[in-house]
């Protein structure tokens, strides 16, 4: 699930992840994992409490889902699904949006990450997340930064078409209710209900 700030992505994930597990085990990581050693150093940061060269700070994020990586592998060989509340598509976008780093650099950390089978994007305008609690209190939550991540997410839609064009992407309108929003999620993921067979794809190779 990848989206703008306040789209809803925690509460659409939960949601998703209590649906599918009436018919199959389900993990749901959060990224960034605020939990882990790297995790805690890109909380501190998020929060202002810390500051870190644009690089450094981009490098964690992707080592925060790098350390993950063996566990979501295990899981989808287990046979598992597994629901990433935002993952290296936030990575690219929110970096990139930086003018001192390049849109190719970003990428290049997350290359071959477990690539996942569906990418659902919440959509929503800056005024409309705005409305909603909590926005501003982190550092990235600024209008002008959001409209330059909504772009790079057009952009990076585009590109994984190409490099992976096995990933169903779905952009959906997340400025309805929470069930509307929601039955707009199921219906876009439908197409994996029976379930994926073969190899775990890598990301942008
Ligand atoms: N980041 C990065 O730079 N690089 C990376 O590699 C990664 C992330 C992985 C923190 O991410 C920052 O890290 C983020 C990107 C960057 N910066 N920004 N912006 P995060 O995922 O930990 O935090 P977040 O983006 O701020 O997510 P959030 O606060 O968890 O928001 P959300 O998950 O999209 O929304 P929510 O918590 O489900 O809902 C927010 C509020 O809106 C809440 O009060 C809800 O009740 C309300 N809401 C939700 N849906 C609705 C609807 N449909 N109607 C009305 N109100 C609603």
């Amino acid at each position: 699930m990848e989206g703008l700030d306040r789209s809803g992505k925690t509460t659409q994930t939960q949601k998703l992840c209590e649906h599918l597990q009436r018919t199959n085990t389900v993990k749901l990581i959060k990224f960034p994992d605020r939990t882990t050693p790297i995790g805690k150093m890109i909380d501190a940061y998020l929060r202002s409490q810390s500051e870190l060269d644009d690089r450094a700070i981009h490098l964690l994020f992707s080592a925060n889902r790098w350390e993950c990586a063996g566990t979501i592998e295990a899981e989808l060989r287990a046979g598992n699904t597994v629901i990433c509340d935002r993952y290296a598509f936030s990575g690219v976008a929110f970096s990139a949006s930086k003018s001192s780093l390049s849109y190719e650099w970003c990428k290049a950390p997350d290359i071959s990450l477990p690539a996942p089978d569906a990418v659902v994007f919440l959509d929503i305008s800056p005024e409309v997340a705005q409305q909603r609690g909590g926005y501003g209190e982190e550092r990235y939550e600024k209008e002008e930064m959001q409209r330059t991540v909504r772009q790079i997410f057009r952009k990076i839609e585009t590109d994984t078409a190409q490099a992976n064009g096995h990933i169903i992407w779905a952009t959906i309108d997340a400025s309805g209710t929470l069930d509307e929003v929601q039955q707009r999620i199921q219906k876009a993921v439908e197409p994996l209900n029976g379930g994926i067979t073969g190899e775990i794809q890598r990301l942008w190779m």
